[in-house]
């Protein structure tokens, strides 16, 4: 199985080699794609450096930034066109730790089509958040379980692994959300395609360089996609269930 980890990057000079260095430790056979967008303070120029030093780590640079969302649709395209069978989801800042990475191969190995890092499952946990990111999280995790009836526990979280079939099923073009709403987008999506998602507990560092790029616009744009999705779900399941009703009431009488 050929792996590659995309990891996003805006502003992570600080924390990016130390999160490819412990990566390529944990995970030695897999390789890794950087997605930059621009970033400022010239964490794009270092992602060459490091790539140049070692041929398991590639570079993607886009010109602007444009979500994380985005950046993740190039970096799935990017190594699916070159023939990765596993691709991973990784942020930069070491909230994600690489040494657990190999517990979520081994379910995706096991027959899981898509493993989630889940900080809200038995044996999850988040390291160092101040209480307002704790409430956002789990009070964004009910409230997307809720309205969209997923059966997930930690649908916002970003440490994923993809088989590459899952992503090549799902429309990644199709796919607008920009912030962390994506993460819930991809899950969903997976989900209602019958995937078999399952969620792998993993324990959450909050950074510890750097600055966060959580505004109050990406938790807006995830309150209202999410609600729209949800509604739209609930919709077509009522209209689904009345046209059934009425073709079997059509059938009865047609057989009567
Ligand atoms: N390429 C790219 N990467 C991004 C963009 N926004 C965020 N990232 C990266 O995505 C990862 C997650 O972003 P963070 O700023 O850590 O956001 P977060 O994890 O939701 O928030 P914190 O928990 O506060 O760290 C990091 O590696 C970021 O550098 C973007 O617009 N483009
Ligand atoms: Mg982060």
């Amino acid at each position: 199985m050929r792996v590659l980890v995309v990891v996003p990057t805006y502003n992570e000079r600080a924390s990016l080699p130390g999160t490819l260095r412990r990566l390529r430790t944990a995970v030695p056979e897999a390789d890794a794609l950087v997605v930059d967008d621009a970033s400022p303070d010239g964490t794009g120029d270092l992602a060459d450096a490091l790539a140049a030093d070692d041929e398991q780590v590639h570079v993607l640079h886009r010109a602007a930034k444009e979500g994380l969302g985005a950046a993740y649709v190039a970096g799935f395209g990017w190594g699916l066109e070159r023939g990765y069978d596993v691709l991973v989801e990784m942020d930069a800042d070491g909230s994600h730790q690489p040494e657990q990475l190999p517990r979520m191969l081994a379910a995706l190995a096991d027959g899981a089509d898509l493993v989630l890092g889940s900080r809200w499952v038995p044996g999850g946990a988040v390291h160092n958040w101040p209480r307002h990111r704790l409430l956002l999280s789990r009070g964004g995790n009910v409230y997307t379980r809720l309205v969209t009836g997923i059966g997930l526990h930690d649908a916002t979280g970003g440490f994923r692994v993809f088989r590459r079939e899952v992503l090549q099923g799902l429309d990644l073009a199709d796919v607008a959300s920009q912030g962390y709403c994506f993460q819930v987008d991809l899950a969903w999506r997976a989900v209602r395609a019958g995937y078999d998602v399952r969620e792998v507990p993993i324990d959450f560092v909050e950074r510890a360089v750097g600055t966060s790029k959580m505004s109050r616009d990406i938790v807006l744009e995830a309150l209202w996609r999410v609600t729209l999705w949800g509604v739209t779900h609930r919709v077509s399941q009522v209209t689904g269930s009345l046209r059934r009703r009425r073709s079997r009431r059509e059938e009865a009488a047609w057989r009567a």
